[in-house]
């Protein structure tokens, strides 16, 4: 029953976080909605209209009102510090696991910035989240050329190796989309020219479901995401994979044109 109030339990340190502050507001907004509702409760049936019976006129309570006062802005000072001694460690990420994947020296090209937060270390895998009308496209380290030529990539399905800190640049190559994954942390916009930054860690294997949170046009309900966590080893042997599999279709593609341009002539071709 509760659970359909809070949201999603977090998979990652950060979602963990929130939801844990969430919760703790949450509690504290119960127990004082319980107990107004039950002063209410018994005010109205104690004091209702009786015959002979004559209302009190009372002119203010001092001490009451100062009380009152005095004790939400306690309530509010208190989470006001809970919430920044957690804001930490939801903006900065911990450093990769040791059983976490192995690391290339791509992400030694990784730089901290205000928006952009490394883990300790500075080690972390990065993936581009790449939002577009109306699919996400994920591109990860692994490029042939240092211009990214030749990197992995997939659509919808984003696949990430557990215990080791994966950060996400977010852009958007026509207009502005919200990635967002309930269970691994808040909403990040996806704005044309513009990069934003988050992270996440999942420590056990598991499949974690978005959706594009920013009405981008007709298609933008279909514009779904998965997070697939597989540990370490498989995330590898997947992404080696699946960069074959794009070597391979770049390579049927090049022969296809060249066969095409015989037959037509080169000038005839569409993107030669
Ligand atoms: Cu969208």
């Amino acid at each position: 029953m509760l659970a359909f109030f809070t949201p999603a339990k977090g998979a990652s340190p950060n979602a963990q976080e929130i939801d844990t502050l969430y919760k703790i507001t949450l509690y504290i907004a119960l127990v004082i909605f319980v107990a107004v509702e039950f002063a209410l409760g018994y005010a109205l049936l104690k004091f209702r209209k009786r015959k002979g019976a004559v209302a009190a006129q009372i002119h203010g309570n001092t001490r009451l009102e100062v009380s009152w006062t005095v004790a939400a802005a306690v309530i509010l000072v208190g989470l006001a510090i809970l919430t920044f001694a957690k804001l930490s460690s939801i903006q900065n990420p911990p450093n990769s696991g040791s059983g976490g994947a192995v690391l290339g020296d791509q992400n030694n090209l990784i730089y901290a910035s205000n928006e952009r937060k490394l883990p300790p270390d500075g080690k972390a895998l990065e993936i581009s989240v790449i939002g577009r009308q109306y699919i996400w496209q994920f591109v990860y380290p692994g490029a042939n050329e240092p211009d990214g030529l030749g990197a992995p990539y997939s659509y919808e399905e984003m696949v990430v190796p557990t215990d080791t800190t994966v950060e996400l640049n977010i852009s958007s190559s026509d207009v502005v989309h919200s990635w967002w994954v309930p269970e691994l942390g808040g909403k990040f916009q996806a704005v044309p020219g513009y990069h934003n930054y988050t992270w996440f860690k999942v420590s056990e294997p598991g499949v974690f479901r978005g959706q594009c949170a920013f009405l981008c046009g007709r298609g933008h309900a279909r514009m779904i995401t998965t997070v697939k966590a597989v540990p370490p080893a498989q995330f590898e042997a997947w992404l080696a994979h699946q960069k074959a599999l794009i070597a391979q279709a770049n390579h049927e593609a090049q022969i296809a044109r060249a066969k095409l341009s015989t037959q037509t002539g080169a000038g005839a071709v569409e993107n030669p």
